[in-house]
């Protein structure tokens, strides 16, 4: 983080002090940090609970926390991605992307510089299976896409609201016990039914790079996860005996526009090495969940899921957070902000 914050934005630079996690929360002599939580999370996340999931993540490598969130909550955040969805589909934004012909997402939604600028906006990323042959769409929209990212938390109310509850900083901190957090992407992600593609094994910690590594993560089930609609598989451990020598890297030379805009040249998004690592897939473990259940999960940890070819959608909202505490932010990062849209520190965004 530093060293992106440190031309840009000397008060973000100034606020990577631990003063301001103090004035939002009180440290306790074993680190555990106080936030003021409501109604039954008072109860259930008590600081032995939270303690117990703490060793349970370094160990295993995810946690589970089961009904946490209660439905209302999740329906509000299915509903406001419909929100977001059909305002993109009624005002046509290009610039989002909302396209209804295959030819069209080629043109566009599949090149690189749609990507790397996704980083700093709502963007829209279709499923391979979202077309039939004559190259529509097989369906409405929040049957096709894959998932919407990566940067609602900062640009959308209500998902904003929902990042940064004291719920969520509560669980970064005493759970994936990150001192001075920054949540870099959310996606939500549709795993819509019979069209939903696979996820193939791999690290968090391949794709959000920070020195030294440091991502985690929050997963959230919006509707039920199972083996038939594709939750996600994990291989308890593999954090610890997985190194991390794979990387997906981008290069981009950017030109600002007089309107403060930016647009990219000689981009490219690349793997180092070549070739993906083979990931033993051994004493795996479905991470089957009830809609409302969460699992935490360590950057290193080898997690997946399959297809769904069940007539069921698998909706899920994760957020990737890295500490910036003695960390800086790789430059090689294909995920980076616009000046008009930095990163943020958990700790210091209100609810
Ligand atoms: O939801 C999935 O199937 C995969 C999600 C994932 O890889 C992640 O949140 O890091
Ligand atoms: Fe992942």
């Amino acid at each position: 983080m530093i060293s992106q914050f440190s031309k840009k934005s000397p008060k973000l630079m100034q606020s990577l002090s631990l003063v301001s996690c103090r004035a939002m929360s009180a440290s306790s002599p074993s680190g555990f940090k106080h936030f003021e939580l409501k109604d039954r999370h008072k109860e259930l996340l008590t600081q032995e609970f939270l303690q117990e999931r703490a060793v349970e993540l370094g160990r295993d490598g995810f946690t589970i926390i089961h009904d946490l969130y209660d439905s209302e909550t999740i329906d509000a955040v299915r509903d406001e991605m419909d929100s977001i969805i059909s305002e993109a589909e009624s005002t046509g934004l290009d610039e989002n992307a909302v396209f209804t012909t295959k030819k069209q997402i080629e043109h566009l939604s599949e090149s690189v510089d749609y990507f790397l600028d996704s980083g700093s906006k709502i963007s829209f990323f279709y499923e391979k299976d979202a077309f039939d042959k004559d190259g529509n769409l097989v369906g409405p929209l929040n049957s096709v896409l894959n998932k919407v990212g990566h940067a609602m938390h900062d640009l959308n109310p209500a998902f904003h609201q929902f990042c940064y509850s004291n719920l969520v900083k509560s669980l970064a901190c005493n759970v994936l016990g990150f001192i001075n957090p920054c949540l870099v992407q959310t996606m939500y992600i549709f795993k819509s039914a019979k069209v939903g593609g696979e996820v193939n094994p791999h690290q968090d910690n391949t794709y959000i790079i920070s020195n030294p590594l440091s991502c985690k993560a929050i997963w959230v089930a919006l509707d039920d996860a199972t083996k038939e609609n594709g939750c996600m598989w994990g291989i308890p451990g593999s954090h610890k005996t997985t190194p991390i020598d794979y990387y997906m890297k981008a290069k981009r030379t950017e030109i600002k526009h007089q309107d403060g805009s930016f647009s990219h040249y000689e981009s490219s998004v690349f793997y180092e090495p070549e070739n993906p690592p083979e990931y033993t897939i051994e004493n795996e473990v479905p991470l089957e969940m009830k809609k409302g259940s969460i699992v935490l999960f360590d950057g290193s940890f080898v997690h997946y899921s399959d297809h769904n070819y069940s007539s069921k959608k698998r909706h899920a909202f994760t957020m990737h957070m890295v500490e910036t505490k003695d960390t800086v932010w790789s430059k090689d990062n294909w995920l980076q902000r616009t000046p008009d849209n930095p990163f943020r520190l958990m700790l210091e965004q209100d609810p």
